[in-house]
């Protein structure tokens, strides 16, 4: 770096006079001049969306100008970067994060008050992003939020999904998907660089006319850190047709059909695939993953070699964390780079990429893992299919020397699986050969057969989630709370302060604030429900939540099952008795893959239950259920402030974390749950005493697998299954199937567990009749919530993992 180079960039951080303005008539004056230039309203008359896209656009002036300052740090300072490879990001909303992590809530809200607008009400306006499924992408979220706060030189990078997770319609208790074409109304938070473009080739020498000529479009959305001036980039690429795409067409003449191909180009980012765990065989799905392997990977080359011409450097200057496999064809891509077209030497090239991939493994649940029909992969890619048998045969060579000719294992740990009809890619073996692995959860029966060999590789991280967005941002009064009892705001970025609470926790006075917090909250919640369902709840009610995707292993028919357990001794009880019941609201959400038929009959039980129970007069507020449809990171932030009670059920041993629960902890509700992933260290960190843990534990389930399904079974349960298989909440031949599987097989346990799941509910009644205990337990959730935070986790990573140093923009 030159000294004339050097001493410009100095100047240049020096003129702080240019950065605009936080005052309220600063920010009125912006707003104002957004909604007159870029909105092209009038000044004088224009409505909460357009007041919502004024106001977007003036904290969009402000992350920017941060934002370019913190990339021009960055080069300037060239620090080893880690780059995040990630299919899937679930942001939510944008608005109220960015103002937070700016530190202009307030100037916001007053600047908007004098315009005669409410700062909550434009926040509504804002649809969610919602590029990924559940939590492995709330996951990315969540740790993209703590890159940026704790100064790392990070670059997440993703897919611009045209239509992001499908909307959940609820018709008749049936869920119906519809498109969620979340651009509809234009996107504030992202810059289109439309000279950020790097062509992606299919096919290899073929010649193909659709898919020929893509090319990726940069959309670079700035993140802003809390606490610091660093602004990171998050880089999502859109397909568009390359210039050069079928000229032959044009040039014969076929002007209409050369354009209509031209668009087929952008399909392959156009849409995002719902979580069916099953995309083996989908050939979008495969073009998707490569399309964003290489647009990233040639974009980090790019920026490498702009400071760096010798590539035995690049492990010192960058690490790329594959978030689950669907990134993993970068591992052959950065093979095909260095050795094609750097003409590096085979195993000078796989010394390197082994230095600088890492991956992380989200799931214990078999299906999840990801396979390509080798056929498919040959037409796709060939180049890459022959280094994938390359590294492969590298490897089993090498295996071969560890294990002998053990035939079985060699060909379960080999990357590619032949089996009676299919030559199938095995992801996961991939990025489990060589690279180092972190796994959020247990092993599954895949990794133990590579951590026997290779434990060195294996790192465990507990996954943690963000404490600005679930508490600052979606719970503002527990926040002032918590600020005022601490005597600071410090926790924000230093969460582990949050175990000062614990000293008040028998404070009567801490207690009454708390209770007055959460009861607002719970409010606010019953407002939307009623909005929502026309469903009226007692604020008295405990408010019991389980909002996930629907999937059997979280087991929310054990949670059904359950309210019609209670349903029916309430029925069945004398009116003096009736007045002990602890009354309940049951509130359940989320989405079932469009093709998951059982999860899809879950979502309909619980509506049929629901209009039972709900239309019952001998219930009444003792107990009400309802389903919150087209759950998403929105609703999340405003259901989980109202909980008193949240369930995280699944079958022990199924769950790799879970990152809910900690978003539930970090806002003082009580966990029901299975010690099952995230809840064992949860009960760690605040005691088991103040959580209701129940079922089997992880080493009990094989031998409850055992057992004949007579041996299981339990008479509240049976009894329950019946009213459902009898008809008696209708739709008896349409719940056949789930009765049937809970009865025959029970792969689920649902049986075995739920007279312990019934003991854990009864004690969680008892201990809400003395306000005063569950307050203290409350509060010791929130105070015991430190280790559950992102920043927690990327730190580990960072150290541990990557290797990189916080680098942080000097204003
Ligand atoms: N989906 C959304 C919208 C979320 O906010 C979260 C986490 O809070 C999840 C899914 C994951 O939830 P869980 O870990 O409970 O499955
Ligand atoms: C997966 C796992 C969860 C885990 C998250 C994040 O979530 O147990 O907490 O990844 O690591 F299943 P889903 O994407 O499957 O919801």
């Amino acid at each position: 770096e030159s000294a004339e180079r050097r001493a410009k960039v100095e100047r240049m951080f020096e003129m702080m006079d240019r950065f605009l303005k936080n005052d309220p008539i600063s920010l009125q004056k912006d707003i104002l001049n957004h909604v007159e230039y870029t909105v092209a309203r009038s000044r004088f008359n224009f409505d909460d969306f357009e007041a919502y896209q004024g106001l977007s656009h003036s904290v969009r002036d402000r992350l920017i100008e941060r934002w370019h300052d913190t990339q021009l740090y960055f080069k300037r300072k060239d620090p080893k970067r880690i780059y995040f490879l990630s299919l899937e990001y679930l942001m939510g909303r944008s608005l109220s994060n960015s103002i937070i992590n700016l530190g202009i809530r307030d100037e916001c809200a007053e600047a908007l008050s004098q315009l005669g607008f409410e700062f909550e009400v434009l926040a509504e306006q804002e649809g969610d992003a919602a590029l990924g499924n559940g939590g492995l992408a709330r996951l990315s979220a969540c740790q993209i939020d703590s890159l940026a706060t704790m100064d790392y030189p990070a670059w997440g990078y993703g897919l611009r999904y045209q239509y992001g997770l499908f909307r959940q319609v609820i018709l008749d208790g049936y869920q119906h998907e519809q498109p969620d074409y979340w651009l509809n109304f234009g996107n504030p938070w992202e810059i289109e660089r439309v000279h950020v473009t790097y062509p992606v080739k299919f096919y290899g020498a073929v010649e193909e006319e659709d898919f020929n000529g893509v090319e990726a479009v940069a959309y670079d959305n700035p993140i802003p850190g809390y606490g610091t001036r660093n602004t990171i980039t998050l880089r999502l690429w859109a397909a568009k047709p390359s210039d050069l795409h079928d000229m032959e067409s044009y040039n014969t003449g076929d002007y209409i059909n050369a354009v209509v191909n031209r668009q087929k180009a952008e399909t392959i980012s156009s849409v995002l695939y719902p979580d069916d765990r099953s995309y083996q065989g989908k050939e979008l799905r495969l073009k998707q993953q490569y399309f964003f392997v290489s647009a990233s990977i040639q974009d980090i080359i790019r920026r490498f070699k702009d400071s760096h011409d010798n590539f035995d450097v690049l492990p010192e200057k960058v690490a790329l964390q594959l978030n689950d496999t669907h990134p993993s064809l970068a591992i052959a891509e950065v093979m095909r780079i260095l050795v094609d077209e750097e003409n590096f030497e085979w195993n000078r090239a796989w010394d390197i990429v082994c230095k600088i991939f890492s991956f992380t493994t989200h799931t214990v649940v078999s299906e999840g893992l990801e396979k390509i029909p080798i056929d498919l992969l040959g037409s796709l890619l060939p180049r890459h299919l022959e280094i994938i048998y390359e590294i492969n045969f590298n490897f089993v060579e090498e295996l071969k020397k560890r294990i002998g000719l053990d035939y079985d294992r060699l060909s379960r740990m080999s990357i590619i699986e032949e089996g009676a009809v299919k030559v199938l890619l095995k992801h996961h073996d991939l990025v489990n050969c060589y690279l180092l692995v972190v796994m959020v959860g247990t092993f599954d029966g895949d990794a133990v057969d590579f951590y026997e060999l290779w434990p060195q590789k294996f790192q465990y991280k507990t996954n943690g989630v963000t404490q600005r967005r679930w508490i600052v941002v979606s719970n503002p009064s527990l926040c002032a709370l918590i600020s005022k009892w601490l005597g600071t705001e410090a926790w924000i970025r230093n969460v582990d302060l949050l175990t000062g609470l614990r000293e008040h926790a028998a404070d009567t006075n801490l207690q009454q604030e708390w209770k007055m917090v959460r009861k607002v909250n719970k409010m606010r919640l019953a407002e939307y429900i009623e909005a929502m369902s026309g469903v009226k709840v007692s604020l008295d009610a405990m408010f019991d939540v389980q909002i996930k995707r629907i999937h059997e292993y979280k087991r929310q028919l054990l949670n059904i099952l359950g309210i019609i357990h209670r349903y029916d001794c309430i029925k069945n009880m004398k009116e003096s008795d009736r007045r002990k019941v602890v009354p309940r609201v049951c509130i359940l959400g989320g989405k079932a893959a469009p093709g998951y038929e059982a999860a899809k009959k879950i979502i309909k039980l619980c509506h049929a239950v629901a209009e039972k129970i709900n239309d019952d007069s001998d219930v009444g507020d003792l107990l009400k259920l309802v389903f919150i449809p087209d759950y998403n990171v929105s609703v999340a932030e405003l259901v989980i402030p109202g909980a008193d009670l949240s369930q995280h059920v699944s079958t022990a041993g199924l769950e790799a974390s879970g990152t809910g629960s900690m978003k539930f902890l970090m806002n003082g509700c009580l966990l029901l749950a299975t010690a099952d992933g995230s809840t064992v260290e949860i009960s760690e960190e605040i005691g088991a005493e103040n959580m209701f843990l129940f079922g089997a534990k992880v080493h009990e389930v094989p031998a409850l697998h055992e057992k004949e399904p007579d041996a299981k079974v339990n008479l509240q349960f049976a009894r329950v299954v019946r009213m459902v298989r009898d008809g008696y909440f209708g739709f008896q031949d349409y719940f056949k199937s789930l009765c049937d599987e809970v009865e025959d097989n029970d792969f689920y346990l649902l049986g075995s567990d739920f007279g312990s799941y019934l003991e854990a509910q009864a004690a969680a009644d008892k201990a809400f009749v003395d306000q005063e205990k569950w307050t203290r337990m409350s509060i010791l959730s929130t105070a015991g919530s430190g280790r559950f935070s992102s920043d927690r986790t990327i730190e580990e990573y960072a150290d541990k993992t990557w290797g990189i140093e916080p680098c942080r923009c000097p204003f």
